[in-house]
C-alpha cells in the first residue's frame, strides 16, 4: 500500500478526472489500490445477484452496496496474518484482505474448490492462512471469536491484532458487550469497527437503541472510541491504522463508528424502499464510494472497471465448472 497523503499534500501524480470535495487526496497508486479493491466488491456482488437469479446460488444474500470503502481502508492496514471476523455481509472484508477471489466465489457456490471445500456456503467463510477466522450468519457472532483471538495473540505476544466489524443492530447483543468490557480491561489488541448504516434489517436506529450514541455507549467501557466517513476509504483508512498501532503497543481496544449506507435492500427480497425515503436513499447513492472513485480516475477508472469485470467473469465460468462436495467426503466428517 502505497502512503495516503495528508489533506494539503500534492499527489505524487496528478489525478485525472474530478477530485473528491471534501475528502484527502490520495496520490495516483493509492487511488488505483482503492478503486481496483472496491470495484471487484461490486462487480463480484453483481454476480452473485444475477447467479442468485439465475438460480446457480442457493439461499439468501447480503450484499454491502454502498459500503464498499469500509473494507477497503480496513483491511488496507492490517498484515496478512492479523485476524479477522465478519458478518453475512462480510464478502468484501474477505476479498480486501486478499483471500483468494475463486476460492471464495466457489465457496460461495458451494464448490469443493472452495475455501471450506464447499461446506461452509456464503456466510461461513474461513480461511485461516489470512487470519480471517470466519464470516458469521448470527448477529455480533464474530465478536467473541475476534476477542479470543486477540487474547491468544497478546498471550503469544505475536504482535497480530484482531479486527472484527458488525453493524449497528450488533451493539444490541448481550455477548459484545462482555466482549467489549474484557478486551478493555485486558487491553486486548482488538478493533472494533461497527458499519452504521442506519439499519438493522429494516429497524432504524431510533427503534432499536435506547441511546443511538453508539461511540458514547462502548466509550463507557474504557475504549478508545472514534468515528469515521465510511465511504471515505483513505479516512477509513488512515483511522484504522491509528488503532492498529494503538493495538500493536499494547495501549489496548479501538471502537470505530463508521458512518455508511447500503444503498440496495438488506438482502436478496427487500428492495430496501418500505422504510427508508427515496430522497435519503438517492442522496447516499451520490456518495458512492466506488462510483466517486471512478470519476476520480477518469479513463483509468473505466479501465481498471473493465478489465475487473473480464477476470471476476472468467473465474465465475471456471467454479461453475467445478465439482461439487461429495456425499463421501461428507460422511466420512472431513473436507477432502
Ligand atoms: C442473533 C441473531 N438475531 C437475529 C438475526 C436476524 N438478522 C439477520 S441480519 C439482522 C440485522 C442486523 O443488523 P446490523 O447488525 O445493523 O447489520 P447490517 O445487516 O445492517 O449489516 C438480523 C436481525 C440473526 N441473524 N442473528
Amino acid at each position: 500500500m502505497s502512503r495516503v497523503n495528508g489533506e494539503n499534500a500534492p499527489p505524487e501524480q496528478p489525478i485525472q478526472g474530478q477530485p473528491i470535495q471534501g475528502q484527502p487526496t490520495p496520490d495516483q497508486p493509492t487511488a488505483e489500490q482503492f478503486f481496483r479493491t472496491m470495484v471487484t466488491m461490486e462487480i463480484v456482488e453483481k454476480s452473485l445477484t444475477r447467479l442468485s437469479q439465475s438460480g446457480d446460488l442457493r439461499g439468501s444474500l447480503h450484499l454491502a452496496q454502498g459500503q464498499e470503502a469500509v473494507p477497503a481502508g480496513a483491511c488496507a492496514a492490517l498484515n496478512k496474518d492479523d485476524y479477522l471476523t465478519a458478518t453475512y455481509r462480510g464478502h468484501g472484508y474477505v476479498l480486501a484482505k486478499g483471500c483468494d477471489l475463486e476460492a471464495v466465489l466457489a465457496e460461495v457456490l458451494g464448490r469443493s474448490t472452495g475455501l471450506c471445500h464447499g461446506y461452509g456456503g456464503k456466510m461461513h467463510l474461513f480461511d485461516a492462512s489470512h487470519g480471517l477466522l470466519g464470516t458469521n450468519g448470527i448477529v455480533a457472532g464474530g465478536i467473541g471469536t475476534a476477542a479470543g483471538a486477540a487474547l491468544a495473540a497478546k498471550i503469544d505476544g505475536n504482535g497480530r491484532v484482531a479486527l472484527t466489524v458488525f453493524g449497528d443492530g450488533a451493539i444490541n447483543q448481550g455477548h459484545a458487550h462482555e466482549c467489549f468490557n474484557m478486551a478493555a480491561l485486558y487491553k486486548l489488541p482488538a478493533i472494533f469497527l461497527c458499519e452504521n448504516n442506519l439499519y438493522a434489517e429494516m429497524t432504524p436506529l431510533d427503534r432499536s437503541h435506547g441511546n443511538t450514541n453508539l461511540t458514547e455507549r462502548i466509550g463507557s467501557y474504557g475504549i478508545a472510541t472514534t468515528q469515521v466517513d465510511g465511504n471515505d476509504p483513505v479516512a477509513v483508512f488512515q483511522t484504522m491504522t491509528e488503532a492498529v498501532a494503538r493495538a500493536r503497543k499494547g495501549e489496548g481496544p479501538t471502537f470505530i463508528e463508521a458512518h455508511t449506507y447500503r444503498t440496495i435492500g438488506h438482502y436478496q427480497a427487500d428492495p430496501g424502499t418500505a422504510y427508508r425515503t427515496q430522497e435519503e436513499i438517492d442522496e447516499w447513492r451520490s456518495k458512492n464510494p466506488v462510483a466517486r472513485y471512478q470519476a476520480m480516475l477518469g479513463d483509468k477508472g473505466d479501465a481498471i472497471r473493465a478489465e475487473v469485470e473480464e477476470h471476476v467473469e472468467s473465474i465465475i465460468k471456471k467454479v461453475l465448472s467445478s465439482p461439487l462436495p461429495t456425499w463421501d467426503s461428507a460422511l466420512v466428517g472431513g473436507a477432502k
